[in-house]
């Protein structure tokens, strides 16, 4: 009798676990959706520009100048994994064609410079480091190369390949392969016509996992700006057909929306640099981002959908800044302060959507759970907390996995006169951080007003966090 009653709960959880739910075209892919689920990790611009004081090398820069007295990969990746990164993307190569790792294809590496009597490799260094403290590493491979004598002929496109492979095949697996759009004149005067395609092609048969990062993806778009912030209205998709990279890009409003009918899955990345710039300028030591700026930008960023990429440039000795330093971890610690304690863990849950038995999973901490309401449009849930408490943040997720679809929504909180709205909102996809004014209640009521289907949450929490809006 026990096993079967335990197999009846077994089955009906199965049951109300695998809600039957039609899925929403287009789909992420599962490299996709690890990918959503990293949220923020780094970036690091290092290279000839930290030391000759520049943003963009001309790639004349003779190649001593690269000489980081006291280089400690293992502090960036020791002091991303304290400050909740999950990865970190270095600029392998930057518009200035220098190549932190020995290239066979250039003579502007690592190699002609006296750092370490020509014998480092800043590449292989850090994903020792990245792999020793359990963070991922990505790479940014500028196409546009200032140096290399084959730049604006066909050739450069072999040689930009080959450049590829040996990171794609020499350091073990990266996370994220970072492209931008920039098409610049080469050492011989010319542009070149980038072959995006073979490159594409090449980079996913050395690492099939990759997600590949330009303005117009193949996996991740970026977000139209350098603030480091995605709209509040934000669609994981994108229609790319006619389009480029570069110049022939999507209107940058578009990138940082996406298309509510976009025929690719392609989410936003939200790309900053916690100073001024995006090397090390001793100038700019006093003008760092201060914690409270990077969480307004994490709301603005991850709380819209999207993921932040924060650049951290390493200063002359090849370390992180004591400034930069301090920022992230007092960043983390506004995070922890701010999503400690979730109010709605024990809360009595009601809707008009059906599914009645099904509605725990909103609340039951995994990942894999969801409740999909029966209803397209004003489907409401309400949650009553087991006392009065203060909030002022609502945390949703959509079950991303099964398409995005909400497109409109409201939060009201029961006060002495009834429900008040305190939010109104747009999408929310893989998670929308919806911060209003500090408010006494026992009840929050979430409205799915209308959706391209009917809704499928992964998850509602609820804070009190003594954070203000931006
Ligand atoms: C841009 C570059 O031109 C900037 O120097 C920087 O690397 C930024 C992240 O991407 O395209």
């Amino acid at each position: 009798m026990k096993y079967f009653l335990s197999a009846v709960f077994f089955f009906s959880l199965s049951l109300t676990y695998t809600q039957k739910v039609k899925p929403v075209l287009p789909l992420p892919t599962k490299e996709q959706l690890a990918w959503h689920e990293k949220e923020f990790y780094l970036f690091v611009h290092f290279g000839p520009n930290t030391f000759t004081d520049k943003e963009w090398g001309d790639g004349k820069e003779d190649p001593s100048v690269f000489n980081p007295t006291h280089i400690d990969c293992d502090q960036w990746a020791r002091i991303a994994k304290q400050a909740g990164a999950k990865g970190i993307i270095l600029t392998a190569k930057h518009h200035d064609g220098f190549c932190l790792w020995p290239s066979k294809q250039s003579t502007h590496t690592v190699r002609e410079s006296k750092w370490m009597d020509g014998k480092g490799d800043v590449v292989k260094m850090l994903a020792e480091a990245c792999k020793k403290n359990g963070i991922e590493m990505g790479v940014y491979i500028s196409p546009w190369d200032r140096n290399h004598p084959k730049y604006g002929t066909p050739e450069y496109n072999d040689v930009y390949i080959a450049s590829m492979k040996e990171l794609l095949t020499g350091y073990g697996k990266f996370f994220e392969l970072w492209w931008d759009g920039a098409n610049g004149e080469g050492p011989n005067g010319k542009k070149q016509v980038y072959d995006f395609n073979r490159f594409q092609d090449s980079a996913l048969k050395w690492q099939p996992q990759l997600v590949i990062f330009s303005d117009i993806g193949p996996h991740i778009r970026w977000c139209g700006n350098e603030n480091g912030t995605i709209s509040n209205t934000n669609w994981n998709l994108l229609d790319t057909a006619g389009f480029k990279r570069g110049h022939g890009a999507p209107p940058t409003d578009t990138l940082n929306r996406g298309n509510v009918n976009g025929r690719n899955w392609i989410p936003a990345e939200a790309d900053v640099s916690i100073r001024p710039g995006w090397f090390y300028h001793a100038k700019e030591d006093d003008k760092v981002k201060s914690p409270e700026t990077l969480f307004q930008l994490y709301l603005r960023s991850v709380g819209n959908g999207g993921n932040f990429l924060l650049n951290v440039p390493p200063d002359r000795t090849g370390r992180f800044n004591a400034a930069d330093s301090a920022a992230l971890i007092g960043f983390r610690k506004i995070r922890e302060a701010a999503f400690a304690k979730d109010l709605l863990t024990n809360a009595k849950i009601s809707s008009n959507g059906g599914n009645a038995s099904a509605l725990s999973r909103l609340t039951d901490n995994h990942v894999e759970t969801y409740w999909a309401s029966s209803r397209k449009e004003n489907t409401t849930i309400e949650f009553e907390l087991p006392k009065t408490e203060t909030i002022n943040t609502v945390v949703i997720e959509e079950m991303i996995s099964l398409g995005q679809r909400v497109s409109d929504f409201t939060i009201e909180l029961l006060g002495d006169r009834g429900y008040e709205k305190v939010f109104t909102g747009t999408t929310i996809g893989r998670k929308k951080i919806a911060v209003f004014p500090l408010f006494r209640t026992k009840k929050i009521r979430l409205t799915l007003v209308n959706a391209k289907a009917e809704p499928v949450l992964r998850s509602v929490k609820a804070y009190f966090s003594a954070r203000g809006t931006m």
